[in-house]
């Protein structure tokens, strides 16, 4: 029976369950062992642009109210670089707010590679789609699509073809797709944020009064979904 360590909020390090808990192990299914985790990029403050001090205020809020809602799910804001801002942002803001660091904190890694590469099972990760949910563009969209292969594309194309700002879109895996066997992920949750960037459509013009509301509405369908399979 392999275990899933849990991980630090200050480091990747991994913990070791202690040997009661081993013994509760031993008895559930192999599925239960796993705790329900969402993995997510932070939306829209890279290609789109937006403020990461007014983001992270949101995210720290945001998972701040649903975590009472999730059980003993986890949620962990993912970045590829140690020198990430936006998780610097939110691990202060949620260490000031003393927000339980076992279920929610941020991670270092390539979001299509916790598991195999950081150690760390996430059952669902979410994507900073486009508009149109198509593959390829750059930033996270691009290596989430990639690493899924063709699976993604038309489990995608069976819920949905376009998404709104603000909204989200819960994707099941099948199978056969290289991101559910070779990392656990069993959902991709496509999620459309608010875009600052002129050379992509829809932009705001620097109008963060609707900007925050968009980006809330987006973090909050965003767990609403992962939610949904939580339960
Ligand atoms: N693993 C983890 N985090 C990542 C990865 C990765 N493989 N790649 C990027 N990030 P962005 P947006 C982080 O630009 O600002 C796309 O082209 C990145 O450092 O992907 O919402 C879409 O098609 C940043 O913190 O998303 C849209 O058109 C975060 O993911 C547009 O960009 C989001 O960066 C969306 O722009």
């Amino acid at each position: 029976v392999s275990v899933f360590p849990a991980a630090s909020s200050s480091s990747n390090e991994v913990t070791t369950p202690k040997a009661n808990e081993k013994i509760e192990i031993f008895r559930v299914s192999p599925a239960k062992l796993v705790v329900p985790t969402l993995a997510f990029p932070s939306i829209s403050t890279a290609d789109f642009q937006f403020d990461l001090d007014k983001a992270s205020d949101i995210i720290v809020e945001t998972a701040e109210a649903f975590l009472p809602k999730l059980g003993s799910a986890r949620l962990v804001l993912v970045d590829l670089s140690h020198g990430s801002t936006i998780l610097s942002l939110v691990k202060a803001k949620a260490s000031r707010k003393n927000i339980d660091s076992g279920r929610f904190f941020t991670f270092v890694g390539d979001i299509t590679k916790l598991h195999s590469q950081g150690g760390l099972h996430c059952n669902v990760i979410a994507n900073a789609a486009n508009w149109r949910l198509k593959s390829g563009g750059g930033g996270v969209n691009a290596a989430i699509f990639k690493a899924a292969g063709p699976d993604l594309e038309a489990a995608t194309r069976a819920r949905a073809n376009t998404l709104l700002p603000g909204k989200s879109v819960l994707v099941p895996l099948p199978s056969t797709c290289p991101l559910h066997n070779a990392e656990g992920i069993t959902h991709v949750i496509h999620v459309l944020g608010p875009n600052m960037n002129p050379n992509r459509p829809d932009c705001l013009n620097n109008d963060y009064t609707k900007g925050c509301k968009i980006l809330r509405e987006a973090y909050t369908s965003l767990f609403e979904g992962f939610l949904s399979t939580v339960q």
